[in-house]
């Protein structure tokens, strides 16, 4: 497949990494299942950015981070309220590392996020502060990508904020639901879909 997709067009794939994949440590069911589609969407894209979840060890987002909590439940920090996870995608190690089959070297960019230890970071454009930018809105508007397609883990999560921050700053979003996953933590999955349609994002089947 040659790239079809227009020149002003990038594809974001968000978080396709072993630990929100079946047998990770935040395991998205089907999760794995998305890789053969979200190839092709790669090859079929001339431009194409990655995101990766990467946190220190002990990172405030963990459970494991705070005594008496487990995981899925939620706490208040300064920017609001954080729900808590599993420890997962460490840096450095195999959970945090993308999934083997994924074809990822045709990336221009690989936008990492969660790096920060007092604070998560869901949406690729912005901390859960929603205000500290990551970088990658000046990164798409210089390099004139006004344009976006999302896929990736989960769609309910990095999926949604992110495709709700693109919104937000004026760039036509699409999320193709065929090569996305949910985490679905009481009703976060239509929560998420609900609030994109709103927004304006393009819900592709
Ligand atoms: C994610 C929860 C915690 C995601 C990342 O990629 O959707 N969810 N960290
Ligand atoms: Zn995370």
């Amino acid at each position: 497949m040659t790239a079809a997709n227009a020149d002003n067009e990038a594809l974001i794939v968000i978080d396709v990494q072993n630990d929100f994949c079946p047998g990770g440590a935040l395991a998205v069911a089907g999760g794995d299942e998305i890789v053969p589609l979200v190839n092709r969407l790669i090859d079929a894209h001339a431009h194409v950015v990655l995101t990766q979840d990467w946190h220190p060890a002990g990172h405030s987002s963990f459970a494991s981070s705070h005594a008496g909590q487990a995981p899925f439940g939620s706490i208040d920090l300064a920017y609001g309220t954080q729900t808590l996870w599993p420890d997962h995608c460490v840096q450095g190690t195999r959970g945090a590392e993308f999934h083997a089959g994924l074809a990822w070297t045709k990336a221009e960019l690989v936008i990492r996020k969660g790096f920060r230890p007092g604070i998560d970071s869901y949406s690729a454009f912005f901390e859960n502060d929603r205000k500290t930018p990551t970088g990658l809105a000046g990164y798409l508007r210089e390099r004139g990508l006004p344009r976006l397609t999302l896929v990736g883990l989960a769609t309910d999560y990095c999926v949604a904020y992110s495709a709700l921050d693109a919104r937000r700053l004026g760039f036509t979003t699409r999320v193709e639901l065929a090569a996305c996953r949910g985490i679905d933590l009481g009703g976060s999955l239509q929560a998420a879909l609900t609030e994109m349609r709103a927004a304006g994002v393009e819900l592709a089947a």
